[in-house]
């Protein structure tokens, strides 16, 4: 069985050879116009990045490697006795392209778990934050942090050769998936769970059957499968979303990878981007509250156009991409589906309602270019079914699924040998001078 650095190094030279005829046939290939609403807008639509893992289709949705969701269910390894994709499949799929045979995934899951174990610097760190101080700002800390025993680092201060960069950038990101788990439990079980001893990492386990063990709930199987989906779904959703872009660009400046992953972190860690699905249930509870749960369809509503009356988004709806709903949304609602005591559950039974609403009023309303859920519209309010209740932790699962992507990406950037990242702006002032010519 081949590892993942085995099934890299035999694909790597052959990339190489893409983008190098790319670059001397087609380097200077129109791909579209660049406008002023381009640079006043967030860049919206600006095809300027390169990023080969996952293509996000306004209206289909997330491929990963041309799979959609549904291929992805139906051909990437679940764990033993589950069902769900599992992280280290997914990584497989996003790094070489290629899905993986059930022996690849679980030598990859081994490795993972051999890597698992935290410095006793960064425990150190860990238990001395204070436990108020937001999750997501401690999962950066502990990410960066890493850095201390980066290989990248290392190697480039030794002076390696820059074709020779990529597999020191894959040792970090692999030792960085590696450890996230023991990380984000750490910051759970330190803020939520004080006391209680965080469970050691089993070798034949998977990385998300290690983080629920340690999470504390290594005893509910439907939350762990739950939990595999989500984590491999989140994994990457093309290159310019904020988190991912960021890691890119951090990444581009030769930092390490665990300095460009901690920076993705902080991206992901905004209302309008990550912290959506934490934002989903505190304003579902907050309609349940003012509702109660006998919720018609008329509350909802009535509810909706308060939020947006006084000047607030509607949380979970709406995307820089997506004109559709979110396929992730989907295959998250159709987990639910299959459960009757989810399906049971007033929070989830309020998600589904608002579905059945928000997009008729997000479009009377006006604004929005999507009026459709994006996946932190059910994302949270599942956690919130299995116990998971501290909602401000949300965010920091994601942060562990962001990873495969974003580092992924970073990999792939190294071996291609990309530049720094450096777009040129333009003042106002400038602006105006060259749309007068
Ligand atoms: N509710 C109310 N207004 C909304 C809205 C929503 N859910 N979504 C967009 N709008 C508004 C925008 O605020 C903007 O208003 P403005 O002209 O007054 O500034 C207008 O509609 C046009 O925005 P649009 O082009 O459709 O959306 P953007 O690409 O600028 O922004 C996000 C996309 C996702 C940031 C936006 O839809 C939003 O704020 N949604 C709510 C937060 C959310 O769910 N984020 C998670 C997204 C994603 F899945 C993730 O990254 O995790």
């Amino acid at each position: 069985t081949k590892t993942i650095k085995e099934a890299l190094d035999e694909i790597v030279p052959a990339k190489r050879a893409q983008l190098q005829a790319l670059k001397a046939e087609h380097s200077q290939a129109v791909l579209g116009d660049v406008k002023v609403e381009h640079l006043i807008g967030g860049m919206r639509g600006l095809k300027s990045m390169l990023w080969d893992a996952s293509v996000l289709d306004p209206n289909e949705g997330i491929r990963f490697h041309g799979l959609s969701i549904p291929e992805c269910q139906s051909q990437l390894t679940a764990a033993p006795g589950g069902k769900e994709i599992i992280a280290e499949s997914m990584l497989w799929l996003l790094l070489t392209g290629k899905v993986p045979t059930e022996a690849e995934t679980r030598q990859l899951s081994q490795e993972l778990a051999e890597r698992g174990q935290l410095p006793k610097h960064v425990e150190k760190l860990l238990d001395e934050l204070p436990t108020t101080l937001h999750p997501m700002t401690q999962l950066g800390m502990g990410v960066a942090a890493l850095n201390h025993d980066s290989a990248f680092q290392a190697a480039y201060e030794r002076g390696i050769k820059k074709t020779e960069y990529w597999t020191y950038a894959l040792e970090d990101s692999l030792d960085l998936i590696a450890k996230l788990p023991a990380i984000a439990a750490r910051i759970y079980r330190n803020a939520y769970r004080p006391g209680t001893p965080l469970a050691d990492i089993n070798k034949d386990l998977d990385l998300v059957g290690n983080y629920v063990n340690m999470l504390g709930f290594g005893d509910n199987h439907s939350l762990t499968e739950y939990l595999r989906l989500y984590i491999a779904l989140h994994g990457d959703h093309e290159g310019g979303n904020a988190s991912a872009h960021t890691a890119h660009l951090i990444g581009s400046t030769l930092a390490d990878p665990f300095l460009a992953y901690a920076g993705a972190l902080y991206a992901l860690a905004g209302p309008l981007h990550g912290l959506a699905n934490q934002e989903v249930l505190r304003w579902q509870l907050n309609m349940r509250k003012e509702l109660g749960d006998n919720l018609t369809h008329d509350h909802i509503k009535e509810f909706l156009w308060k939020t947006l009356k006084s000047g607030q988004v509607v949380p979970g709806y709406g995307h820089g991409v997506l004109r559709k709903s979110d396929p992730r949304f989907t295959a998250l609602l159709q987990f639910c589906d299959t459960r009757p005591e989810l399906l049971a559950d007033p929070v989830i039974q309020m998600v589904k309602k608002t579905y059945e609403v928000a997009p008729a009023v997000l479009k009377e309303h006006g604004k929005t270019k999507n009026p459709y859920p994006n996946v932190d519209a059910a994302s949270g309010c599942v956690l919130y079914h299995y116990g998971l209740k501290e909602f401000k932790y949300y965010t920091v699962i994601f942060g562990v699924s962001r990873a495969l992507g974003a580092l992924t990406q970073i990999v792939w950037a190294r071996a291609l040998g990309l530049p720094i990242e450096r777009p040129k702006s333009l003042s106002m002032d400038a602006i105006e001078k060259l749309v007068k010519q």
